[in-house]
């Protein structure tokens, strides 16, 4: 079967026929039919993450079940799932208090590469290849621990479904879980890609008055305005700062989103917002990056900084619930997905994204 591969930090990928050895205990198998290209597997790609190598990258995916490893007895061959990139187990400290993203059981698979008996199910002429935050949905099938996949509506297109594996539970989760946004707030998103631009909706879902999109490209301004976006600021032409205390009677903003990853866009989110206001981040800096904050307005202005991981979500609730909001015509998934492109062309996608040209693409892998 094909993948793609990540061989070392820099280079292109290799779409290229790999092997895979079926579900062990506990495991699925899944026939990818798109995983969604996200600015993450980028990071990886430019070095700015760091992943065990080579990888089969791609963390946000849908698809049908193929076969199922012993002991599985809630997935069955065709039945369709969204791909999760925090598998959780559901008995720990973090699953039992509502906090399944922060599971060791997730984080483990993402920084070895390996399933969580420490083996990589892919190959090629006898190298390993790892697996990506346990989904790796840049290939034809891959292999999944059970506690990393959510059964979904058959009726649901793959292509939408893949998208709320990690754009839309990430971005909307950010406001609905992780800051619970209230109807009358504020909001700043900075950075308007796949994930910032679910941010945006996941504002007009809660019912936030103003929701200022700030980017450096206008493409990015019309498709946050196409997402719920209020006000925009194009931070490479105007102080956004300025901007956003301007809209905002000179208070500064209730919420900030950073969904970039950015330490500068950090301190610029953590400046935009109001005395008491909630700096939400959830792009993540390279590794040894610091951010810069005003150490005395933490007090004396009572702001507060929250990380969101994978939106905060509780997936197997969360994903089902997205996606029958789609169904309803309230969350837009048709409109995030700007293009589709086979694995064959796979670089190009990532070029485009680099580019800034699109929402959110996906590879497809079936016409599903
Ligand atoms: N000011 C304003 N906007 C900017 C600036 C700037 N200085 N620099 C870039 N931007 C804009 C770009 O024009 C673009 O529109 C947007 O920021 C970024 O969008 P994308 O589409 O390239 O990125 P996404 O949405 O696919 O990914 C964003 C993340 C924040 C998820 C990603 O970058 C990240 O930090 N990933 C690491 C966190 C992680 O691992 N998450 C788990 C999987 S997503
Ligand atoms: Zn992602």
């Amino acid at each position: 079967m094909k993948g793609a591969v990540l061989y070392a930090v820099g280079q292109p990928l290799q779409v290229e026929e790999l092997t895979v050895q079926n579900p062990r205990q506990g495991e699925v198998m899944v026939r990818v039919a798109a995983g969604g290209v996200c600015h993450s597997d980028l990071h990886v790609m430019n070095g700015d993450l760091t992943a065990p190598l080579p990888v089969v990258l791609g963390h946000e995916g849908a698809g049908v079940v193929e076969k199922v490893g012993e002991g599985v007895s809630e997935f069955k061959p065709g039945d369709h799932v969204v791909l999760l990139w925090r598998a959780s187990c559901g008995e720990c400290f973090f699953c039992l208090s509502g906090r399944p993203a922060l599971c060791d059981l997730g984080a483990g698979i993402r920084w070895s590469g390996h399933l969580a008996d420490g083996t990589s199910r892919f190959s090629r002429a006898g190298q390993e290849i790892r697996h990506f935050a346990g989904v790796s949905s840049f290939a034809e099938l891959t292999v999944l621990p059970r506690e990393g996949l959510v059964k979904i509506d058959p009726e649901i297109p793959l292509a939408q479904a893949a998208v709320v594996g990690c754009a839309v539970m990430t971005g909307v989760g950010a406001v609905i879980n992780t800051a619970k946004v209230e109807p009358g707030a504020s909001m700043v998103v900075i950075g308007c890609g796949g994930v910032g631009l679910n941010a945006i909706q996941g504002g007009s879902l809660a019912g936030a008055e103003k929701i200022i999109a700030v980017d450096i490209l206008d493409n990015k301004l019309a498709y946050a305005r196409q997402f719920g976006a209020t006000h925009t600021i194009n931070a490479s032409q105007v102080d956004p700062i300025e901007a956003i205390k301007e809209l905002t009677e000179g208070r500064g903003a209730d919420y900030a989103f950073e969904v970039i990853g950015n330490p500068k866009t950090i301190t610029q989110a953590y400046r935009m917002i109001r005395r008491g206001g909630t700096l939400v981040v959830v792009g993540v800096a390279p590794v040894t990056a610091e951010v810069s904050i005003n150490a005395s307005s933490i007090m004396l202005e009572e702001k507060m900084i929250r990380g969101s991981l994978y939106g905060s979500c509780r997936p197997k609730l969360d994903a089902p619930r997205l996606l029958n909001l789609y169904k309803a015509g309230k969350l837009k998934l048709d409109e995030l997905i700007s293009r589709e492109y086979p694995i064959a062309q796979i670089n190009e996608a990532f070029d485009a994204l680099r580019r800034g040209e699109v929402a959110r693409s996906v590879i497809r892998m079936t016409s599903s």
